[in-house]
């Protein structure tokens, strides 16, 4: 799909002398991230390789590829529209995706979202047109694995619009997620700029057999690291055992590494992906990249060696792996299948299984519809059906029409399964699930990446697990959250009892892949005529107003508005599902700010002291309240705060409804530079324990910004209801330039003004 192949052929023309030059300046072996990241330094920077220090220098690179998703896509391009280009800089698409409710079925449901979202799609549509972007239609499918299928190359730097960005990096791409506005910067030919990451080196060795698959390395990962263990890092996977995984297996591992907060994750080339470049029409890009194989991928000297030369390294046997279960409500809490019955026992976790659903961008390829498809064929054969309700994501079209073609989704419907459009889905909420009582504590067990609270569904009393889509298929036919299809048996419709096999499958079609429309939208030539139709009167998007810039002194006398308590992902900042509709219209977009976040001080959700009453109210409600009387406000958050999705909403919407500080015991990376992006403090407590110290009433001064200066803290001076004060030191880590976007009152304020000095 119009893929530059010679700007491929260039790259890897230069690629082997480029790697000898970053070896040579670092004077050792490489590990493979570096090999992307230093020959992708913006030919501006004077950053010397040798010196640049991991997880602490800011380093400007130059992506070769931009992405986005239809829900984060409105508003990035809302603001590339303001950088005053003609077109992008470097190749970039559109896919829609996220807009997709899952009710009745592919067809109808997708007829409907094309109906009910026509207005932001003809948006997209027009504006993709106008600037030189390819569009993926609603129904094309999930923007990663069309990524992979068509545009992902080894040794490439992207960057998207999603935090599962990462999903290219199974085919050896850094491929990192981010917000908008970098986005934005990357469009309009400007840097773009991360924090040196540390790496982390997982070694795989054996292979995988029986139950276990690729998601069951990265459940167990997300077990050993944590929500936050990977922030700042890349994960570069090694071994021979990564080399036995297939590509699509891969891109599994990368794609759900977004859950541990890693910046990416990355395996080096080998002949599993040179196989699906082949498999999926790409044999000139296959013949090329094995021409410079072996400087696609980590220097042999670094995975001889690996504690030599990562910041950490973890071990994983595959031989030994067993299939995992993750959560319920956090995706890094693992359980190996042997263990979990116990632990859905010793929970009261709710043992009946009521939904079981496979694919998302994770979990959709070739070769995990096969495998499930053959577990769903033995059911049928063993006469049992399933027992749980059932539904199939197929990641692409081109998956979906060959799976339909090879026989494989009559599988699923002989045992009751609904195969749903190309698209997010339940996974981000777009589910209109029908339940009998929304008050049961219930559980359902998912092939996607996220599990937290109300994600699916937006039922708190929904218990959502994560697993490969195997063991979903095998839970949904038993019904039953504590069946170990490995060692328990099943009585069928005729009364006897029957076990399921191991899964069988096949990495690739052997009739190889079709698809009839790929439902691909190549842009204008010139789009200088296409007009772009933002309609002043319209809910669902809105035309943006710049921020104010730093009004030039300390800030004071600022209420609190919220003390967040515990888990505060981008899903309590700004809740997707019913919300997304409003992801183009900033003002409308801002009535969910904070609405699932908990009160620390009340243990509720959207009731907050309203400090100018007295009386609680809604979140965006008191907010709306302190702006109108010109107040800014601060919210205090617990740690990672911000994890999760990539979208700039959730910081988009404090700054436009005036909070001025977001004060956290930490962050997570893409939502820490969404806030600097969009000219907000992002600022964390040098003292862990002075969260505590912070109470409803308080009002809270920053004090230092005149001063404000990379590496130096800032101070709070809060002020309690009795009229006692107490002085906090603030931590931050932003750069001279991320100064400057603050002061401006954003970093799109700074490109609008240089777009007007050149026009
Ligand atoms: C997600 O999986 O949370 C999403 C929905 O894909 C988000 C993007 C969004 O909020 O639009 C993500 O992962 O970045
Ligand atoms: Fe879509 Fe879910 Fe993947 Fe996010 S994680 S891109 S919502 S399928």
């Amino acid at each position: 799909m119009t893929f530059d192949l010679e700007m491929l052929r260039q790259h890897y023309a230069q690629w082997t002398q480029r790697c000898d030059d970053v070896r040579q300046s670092c004077n050792r072996p490489l590990t493979l991230t570096e090999k992307i990241l230093l020959t992708h330094l913006w030919s501006d920077s004077n950053a010397s390789p040798a010196q640049l220090r991991r997880g602490v220098d800011y380093v400007d690179f130059a992506p070769d590829r931009v992405a986005m998703q239809d829900a984060t896509a409105q508003m990035a391009l809302l603001q590339f529209m303001q950088a005053g280009r003609p077109s992008v800089a470097v190749p970039s698409t559109v896919h829609c995706d996220h807009l997709i409710q899952a009710k009745a079925g592919a067809a109808t449901d997708l007829r409907e979202a094309v109906d009910k979202n026509k207005e932001v799609f003809d948006f997209l549509s027009s504006v993709s047109d106008k600037y030189g972007i390819g569009f993926w239609k609603p129904g094309a499918g999930i923007i990663h694995q069309v990524i992979l299928e068509n545009y992902a190359f080894p040794g490439g730097l992207m960057i998207g619009t999603d935090s599962h960005t990462p999903n290219a990096g199974g085919l050896g791409m850094i491929a990192i997620g981010v917000g908008g506005a970098d986005a934005c910067d990357v469009m309009a030919g400007l840097a773009w700029e991360l924090k040196m990451p540390r790496i982390i080196g997982v070694h795989l060795r054996g292979k995988l057999s029986g139950w276990a698959s690729a998601k069951d390395v990265i459940l167990k990962v997300a077990g050993i690291l944590t929500v936050k263990g990977g922030t700042d890092a890349i994960l570069e996977y090694f071994g021979d055992g990564a080399q036995s995984l297939s590509a699509t297996g891969k891109s599994t591992i990368c794609n759900m590494g977004a859950e541990i907060g890693a910046t990416t994750s990355i395996f080096g080339y080998d002949h599993r992906m040179a196989e699906y470049l082949r498999g999926t029409g790409r044999k000139d890009v296959a013949t090329m990249t094995d021409a410079i194989a072996s400087h696609l991928t980590g220097d042999p000297e670094v995975y001889a060696n690996p504690t030599a030369y990562f910041d950490q390294v973890i071990e994983i046997n595959l031989d030994e792996l067993e299939p995992h279960i993750n959560g319920p409500f956090t995706p890094d809490l693992a359980w190996p299948l042997s263990q979990f019955a116990q632990a859905v026992r010793e929970h009261g976790w709710p043992a009946q299984l009521d939904v079981g659903l496979i694919g998302s961008c994770t979990n959709s390829s070739y070769e995990d519809i096969s495998r499930s498809a053959s577990i769903a064929a033995q059911a049928a054969s063993k006469k049992l059906k399933a027992q749980s309700e059932f539904t199939i994501t197929p990641g692409s079209e081109m998956v979906r029409y060959t799976v339909e073609r090879d026989g494989l989704l009559k599988h699923f419907d002989a045992i009751g399964g609904v195969v749903l459009a190309n698209a997010c889905g339940p996974c981000i909420g777009q589910w209109a699930r029908h339940s009998d009582d929304p008050q049961r504590k219930n559980s359902i067990i998912t092939s996607f990446n996220r599990n937290f609270a109300k994600r699916n569904d937006g039922n708190p009393n929904t218990h959502a697990f994560v697993a490969s889509p195997e063991i979903v298929t095998a839970l949904a036919i038993a019904g039953d959250l504590t069946f170990n299809p490995m060692t328990d048996s099943l009585i069928n419709t005729e009364g006897f009892e029957v076990t399921l096999d191991e899964p069988q499958g096949l990495a690739f079609p052997p009739k190889g892949f079709e698809v009839a429309d790929s439902g691909y939208q190549a842009p204008a030539i010139d789009g200088a005529s296409v007009k772009v139709h933002v309609h002043p009167d319209s809910d669902r998007l809105q035309l943006l107003d710049p921020f104010a810039a730093w009004e030039g002194t300390d800030l004071t006398g600022m209420p609190l508005l919220i003390k967040a308590q515990g888990k505060c992902t981008t899903d309590h900042i700004s809740m997707a599902g019913p919300w997304l509709k409003y992801r183009g219209h900033l003002d409308n977009i801002s009535n969910n700010m904070l609405i699932g976040a908990v009160n620390a001080y009340t243990g509720q959700t959207n009731s907050v002291r309203n400090q100018l009453t007295g009386a609680y109210g809604a979140v965006p409600e008191v907010q709306r309240a302190y702006k109108a009387a010109g107040l800014g406000s601060v919210v205090v958050g617990d740690e990672n705060y911000g994890e999760g999705s990539s979208r700039e909403h959730a910081a988009m919407e404090p700054r436009h409804l005036g909070v001025r500080v977001i004060l956290v015991r930490s962050f997570a990376r893409i939502h820490e530079t969404n806030l600097k992006k969009q000219g907000m403090l992002a600022l964390t407590f040098a003292n862990k324990a002075d969260y505590d110290l912070i109470q409803e009433n308080d009002r809270m001064d920053v004090l230092g910004l005149n001063e404000f200066r990379p590496g130096q803290a800032l101070r709070m001076r809060l002020t309690h209801e009795d009229g006692s004060a107490k002085e906090l030191q603030l931590n931050h880590s932003y750069n001279e330039a991320q100064i400057a976007w603050f002061r401006a009152g954003g970093a799109l304020n700074i490109i609008r003004a240089q777009a007007a000095g050149h026009s």
